[in-house]
């Protein structure tokens, strides 16, 4: 089995924020549970460089559009690992092998006949890189995401007749519901069909920044169609995961089979505001080239600050790296998946990060660790009776690592943490009803100490497993400590554990205060 994931590819213009981190923390966790799964995993991310976007940010800079991308791609790369990202390449459309991919598929479109000369009239958001239909115009001629000032563009394009593609599309999701999650997107991008696909222009004439059009230089290709055939190029050049490393563009293996065999990708995250991009225009490019088409898109909602979307163009990011430098990254990841129902708009703020960090992390597990194996190096010198865990749980985690998988499989990122977590509760719940510290101080229940202490270490065992792919860092230490360091989804059964011996724990989240 394989398993490809994708993130949007982020734009240079700045510097990455909290809402890019989401998306990829959010991809990452289906990488690293897919990993647990056994199946060979193909976890993509990188950068948009080209368009308006990228060469107007350089413009006002006064750099060179490449300079300005070649500085803030690094930045998006850097934060990967900060993350604890595990992407198995990072993609650059200015990447030349990229670029060469995006002129053979367009040339393909246009020779298979869904292209022609046209001229564009209408309104153009600069920001978005998106053309707007009357009716998607603001107030005061601006654009509903950006509030900025839209421009009047009239330009002689090649376009790509999206319109024929209206009745594939729609045969599409009639045919597979599951297209699009969750469903109100799902409805949304079929709505947005059903309304009448008008053409969308495939090139641009009065830009230079981009990817030349093989049969008539004077135009760049359109960043959209550009920057989408990013999910696809980067199998043709990208090591296969274990097939060689990736260092500053070069590959240190000497012939790494290429990613290839990943193709079609499973699941393309996206937030809404990309929802028409990926949910319409993508699957009919794909149509018209002759390409199998992705699985599944599934669209988050966005992380609000004060009420609005947080963006570099809007001003109002919260700074993943000094959320990372202060409390770790698993703190970030679980917070973000823990605290907005993942497929929903959702408020963050410092004040509600440090109340689930103390609560729920520093609490409700941190604190189960702690005291689980300090009884078990206090009362027994770290080991860990062999019998069978207490049948009192049995109930409560019955099946429980087919329906995170089955949550999962869904995309339901939040629902199948709060599975894990009420189970972390029913943990804490267990420690307070059998009380080990006083069945310790009577010699005649040492029989019922050790079941307890020893449905501790395998209940811990277990949720560790599962929230492996949340929290990498710290499950990583606590299996470690337990001796049981086997994370594999297969191994997530509660009763056939492995735990002998413990060793003592540090904190794994310490108070910060
Ligand atoms: O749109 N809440 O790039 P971009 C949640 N280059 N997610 C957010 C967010 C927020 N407040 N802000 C950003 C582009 N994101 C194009 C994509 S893909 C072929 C080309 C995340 O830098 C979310 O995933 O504007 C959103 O879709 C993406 O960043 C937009 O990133």
């Amino acid at each position: 089995m394989s398993f490809y994931v994708t993130t949007p590819i982020y734009y240079v213009n700045a510097a990455p924020h909290l809402g890019h981190a989401y998306t990829t923390i959010a991809a990452d966790v289906l990488a690293r549970h897919h990993r647990q799964r056994g199946e060979d995993v193909f976890f993509l991310t990188g950068t948009d460089e080209h368009g308006e976007p990228v060469a107007d940010a350089a413009h006002a800079l006064g750099v060179e559009p490449q300079e300005l991308a070649d500085r803030n791609s690094e930045r998006f790369r850097a934060l990967a690992p900060k993350i604890g990202a595990t992407n198995d390449f990072f993609i650059r459309t200015t990447d030349p092998q990229h670029m060469q991919v995006v002129q053979e598929v367009l040339t393909r479109v246009r020779d298979n006949g869904h292209v022609y000369m046209g001229t564009y009239e209408g309104w153009y958001c600069p920001k978005c890189a998106d053309f707007k239909a009357e009716n998607e115009v603001d107030e005061g001629e601006r654009c509903p995401i950006h509030h900025v000032q839209l421009t009047r563009e009239r330009e002689d394009n090649y376009f790509f007749a999206l319109s024929a593609f209206q009745e594939p599309l729609e045969r599409l999701y009639s045919e597979h519901e599951d297209f699009v999650g969750p469903k109100s997107r799902y409805n949304e991008a079929l709505s947005f069909i059903k309304s009448g696909l008008r053409d969308v222009p495939l090139t641009r004439h009065k830009l230079t920044w981009g990817v030349q059009v093989p049969w008539d230089p004077e135009h760049v290709f359109y960043v959209w169609f550009d920057a989408l055939l990013n999910y696809y190029s980067a199998l043709s050049y990208a090591p296969a995961p274990g097939g060689g490393s990736q260092s500053d563009g070069v590959t240190l293996t000497d012939t790494p089979a290429p990613a290839r065999g990943f193709w079609p990708p499973d699941v393309h995250l996206i937030a809404k505001d990309i929802l028409r991009f990926h949910t319409v225009y993508w699957p009919a490019l794909l149509m018209a080239a002759d390409i199998e088409l992705p699985r599944r898109v599934f669209v988050h909602g966005y992380l609000l600050m004060d009420g609005e979307k947080m963006s570099k163009s809007l001003g109002n990011v919260l700074d993943p790296f000094e959320v990372i430098d202060r409390f770790g990254s698993d703190a970030l990841r679980f917070y973000l998946l823990r605290d907005v129902s993942f497929g929903q708009d959702g408020s963050v703020s410092t004040a509600s990060f440090e109340q689930r960090y103390e609560s729920e992390l520093a609490n409700d597990y941190g604190n189960l660790a702690s005291r689980s194996i300090a009884m078990i190096v206090r009362y027994r010198d770290g080991v860990v009776d062999g019998g069978n865990p207490d049948g009192l749980l049995h109930d409560d985690f019955a099946g429980l690592s087919e329906r995170v998988a089955e949550l999962l499989d869904r995309v339901e990122l939040t629902n199948a943490l709060d599975e894990i977590w009420g189970r972390v509760r029913r943990l804490n719940r267990y420690v307070e009803e059998q009380a080990p510290w006083k069945l310790a101080k009577d010699p005649a229940r040492a029989d019922d100490l050790d079941r307890v202490l020893r449905t501790l270490a395998e209940g811990l065992r277990v949720v560790s497993v599962l929230l492996h792919p949340y929290l990498p860092d710290s499950t990583e230490r606590l299996l470690a400590t337990l001796g049981a360091p086997d994370i594999s989804l297969a191994g997530a059964v509660f009763g056939e554990g492995s735990v002998q011996k413990v060793r003592a724990l540090e904190p794994l989240f310490p108070k910060t205060a």
